[in-house]
């Protein structure tokens, strides 16, 4: 096989094994971790989504700091930031000149400032690089869902491409609920995912105003990096970084790659440092912890992925120093834990599909790193790994992985994590390649232990109430006595789309005859983004709360994973 660690190869090797990335694939590829910045309307609103409708003047932050921005992501270890110049609600982060809902319309600034321009210029002082996301579905827009839409879009993508300098990535994200205000129509509109944006059209567009920037896009025309089919951060332990160039690909391809695919479209891992998106004061005690964000780095990272982690921007303008603080942790964690290759002082030798790494002493390790050199396409389909203690070989397997030993699938760079262990020699053998391995390099480390999460400790906070279904999309919660009830908390489940609650009415009674209407809306994002959703509103008193689920993501009959009624 191919030498580990830059040992000669022979040129048998050195040609293509089934499709290549690109030079644009390679470079991004080494970015390795890159953040995602949700700043808009929502951020005033505490929404995920916007309607469309939202009021321009709430955008008025005190204190809106860019560089703060730009500063945070770096010591985070974040080599660029992907800003959502236009999520959703259709607001544009930059005076766009094809639009009045805009920062121009803010007070922010007298209307005079460019959340854009400020932050691609931070990014370029910082040694960042810089990208859009730009939603393809906009609930403000009249036209959307007609042709001239498609056109407007178009036109606001060549300004981001025309005027900010260089756009590593555009992110075209693939979410449409349907229904928006769309230029007080206030409707639900479809639109055909295949065909409507014309993306080919776009795509050449993009190739030719920035010839270097990778295109992500979810679903529909092929673009050159796929979402891994969560937002929860993690890719499949076997990860092939290819896929068909047509048809459909359903989450098993999104999550594992296709093994046998015909193009080179490799899997970005996009998460959020706290439950949602955007910011949410209520979401302050639930950033990420420190072995969360390394769990996350291992199946990203790990797992031949790059990580996009999103920081939210707070109302005034900065990302939340817990935020702040626990990225910069979790960056220098990262360093902590490769900071010294125990195998650079040890020997090592290749053999047929096998090496062994010998050491000078019995050393102890937990981590193992293999990378190929995936320029000339990716081979290994399966390996195995022991370490010799006491004369015995002892295989090891990835603790992150639930079934199996987890040993499949390599590409750019796979870290294998185990329980520490004290060897005199660790084995790494090819079982199965698709053509002559490549290994660019095998490396072994000492991580500190960390502590394990404490677990969402204690009972469902729903066992407390009592509750039934007065039919498949009806429930009541009802007391002895009456209640003033400022907030209703809703989980779906975890593992099925069968019964999320997508759009609710929530009533209040004192007497189960007369019924108060005291909040209706939509939980988004919610299908993947599974996280605990608040209904807020103003105190109201009842003994009886009925939720009515007026759209499901599946199925015909409601299901919760918990739910909470939090009163006075
Ligand atoms: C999703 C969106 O719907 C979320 O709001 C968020 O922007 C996430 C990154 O992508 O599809």
């Amino acid at each position: 096989m191919g030498m580990a660690n830059g040992q000669q190869k022979s040129d048998v090797v050195n040609t293509p094994c089934g499709p290549v990335p690109t030079e644009n694939q390679l470079r991004w590829q080494d970015m390795e971790m890159y953040a995602f910045i949700h700043y808009s309307l929502n951020t005033y609103t505490d929404q995920e989504w916007g309607f469309g409708d939202e009021d321009p003047k709430l955008f008025n932050p005190s204190d809106l700091d860019c560089r703060q921005w730009a500063r945070v992501c770096k010591q985070a270890g974040m080599r660029g930031i992907i800003f959502t110049a236009k999520h959703h609600c259709g607001f544009c982060m930059w005076p766009s000149e094809y639009t009045e809902y805009s920062v121009k319309n803010t007070p922010w600034k007298q209307g005079r400032g460019d959340v854009v321009r400020e932050l691609a210029d931070v990014c370029r002082e910082e040694g960042l690089k810089f990208a859009v996301y730009l939603s393809p579905w906009d609930r403000n827009h009249k036209d959307y869902g007609r042709p001239e839409y498609v056109t407007y879009f178009r036109n606001q993508l060549r300004e981001l491409l025309t005027n900010y300098g260089d756009i590593f990535e555009v992110w075209f994200d693939g979410a449409n609920g349907g229904d928006g205000w769309y230029g007080g129509a206030n409707e639900t509109r479809k639109i055909d995912r295949t065909t409507y944006y014309e993306w080919p059209e776009t795509y050449r567009m993009i190739r030719e105003l920035q010839p270097q920037c990778l295109i992500w896009n979810d679903g529909s025309d092929r673009g050159d990096l796929r979402w891994v089919g969560t937002e929860a951060g993690n890719v499949g332990e076997t990860n092939w970084s290819l896929l068909n160039h047509d048809g459909d690909v359903p989450y098993e391809q999104l999550h594992y790659g296709l093994e046998n695919g015909d193009s080179w479209v490799p899997g970005e891992t996009n998460t959020s440092i706290r439950p949602g998106w955007f910011y949410h004061d209520t979401e302050n005690e639930h950033v990420k912890s420190l072995s969360k964000l390394m769990d996350t780095y291992y199946k990203s990272v790990g797992r031949n992925s790059t990580l996009l982690l999103n920081f939210p921007i707070a109302p005034n303008g900065r990302i939340h120093p817990t935020d702040s603080l626990r990225g910069i942790a979790f960056n220098k964690m990262i360093q902590e834990v490769f900071k010294t290759d125990l195998a650079a002082q040890a020997d090592i030798k290749s053999q047929g599909s096998e090496t062994i790494i010998t050491f000078k002493q019995p050393t102890a390790f937990n981590r193992f790193v293999a990378e190929e050199d995936i320029r000339y396409g990716q081979r290994v389909k399966k390996f195995a790994l022991e370490a010799e203690v006491d004369g015995k070989w002892v295989a090891l397997k990835d603790e992150l992985v639930e079934q199996g030993d987890g040993l499949t699938t390599i590409g750019h760079r796979r870290i294998v994590c185990f329980p520490t262990i004290t060897a005199t020699r660790l084995r790494f053998t090819i079982q199965d390649a698709k053509c002559e391995p490549m290994i660019k390099r095998t490396s072994i480390y000492l991580a500190p232990e960390l502590t394990a999460d404490i677990p969402d400790a204690g009972e469902k906070k729903s066992s407390g109430l009592h509750y039934f279904f007065s039919n498949p999309k009806q429930m009541m919660i009802d007391w002895d006595t009456e209640q003033t009830i400022t907030s209703f908390r809703y989980l779906p489940l975890q593992n099925s789309k069968e019964g999320i609650i997508t759009h609710y009415t929530l009533w209040a009674s004192t007497d189960w005859a007369n019924w108060t209407k005291v909040a209706s809306g939509e939980f988004s994002n919610i299908v993947n983004n599974p996280i605990w959703q608040t209904i807020k509103f103003a105190p109201v008193k009842a003994r009886v709360l009925r939720l009515d689920a007026d759209r499901l993501a599946d199925g015909d009959r409601m299901a919760f994973g918990d739910f909470e009624v939090v009163t006075k």
